[in-house]
């Protein structure tokens, strides 16, 4: 899942569900692309509070945290796996600062600048370090991992 033999890295991309509805998908897919990434996974997927929650453990004792699982739960979202060398900062970089507001501002080519709102309507999600892109890397695609192994058991 990190550094593989080709000196290429992983890491978790979303659009989140404001960025879904308002229909930047294809739009950020080619960004995506064009910037040399390959999009090794992609699933379409709708969050409950608990998934929500548990993807976004690390800010549940923030203030914003309720309002956060509220967005997060209010549509369907696009989990990607991304892959290039420096996966993880370099998307980081691409979709820009938190604050889609201030992105407009400091960074108006960046994918938040394009299709976000506010401080938490930011339409992209993106892993912050290599240990993150690992965690939320299974976090979405192990299931259906394990999903596969299950039903080969339950053939034999
Ligand atoms: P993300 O994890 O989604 O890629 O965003 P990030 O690293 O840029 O920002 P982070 O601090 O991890 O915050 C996670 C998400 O919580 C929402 N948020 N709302 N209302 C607020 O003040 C506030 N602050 C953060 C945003 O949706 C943010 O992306
Ligand atoms: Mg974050």
């Amino acid at each position: 899942l990190g550094d593989g033999a080709n000196g290429k890295e992983r890491t978790l991309a979303m659009i989140k569900p404001d960025g879904v509805s308002g229909n930047y998908t294809e739009e950020i897919k080619r960004i995506i692309v064009e910037s040399s990434f390959s999009i090794v996974r992609e699933m379409l997927t709708q969050l409950d509070n608990e998934k929500a929650s548990a993807f976004y453990d690390e800010h549940s004792s923030r203030s914003f945290f309720p309002d956060l699982v509220t967005y997060m739960t209010s549509g369907p979202v696009l989990v990607m796996v991304l892959e290039k060398r420096d996966a993880v900062s370099d998307w980081r970089g691409l979709i820009g600062p938190t604050d889609a507001q201030k992105a407009k501002i400091s960074h108006p080519h960046s994918i938040r600048a394009l299709c976000g709102k506010d401080s938490q309507s930011n339409c992209v999600h993106g892993s912050d370090s290599t240990s993150s892109a690992e965690r939320e890397i299974k976090f979405f695609f192990d299931d259906v991992l394990s999903g596969d192994i299950a039903s080969q058991h339950d053939e034999l």
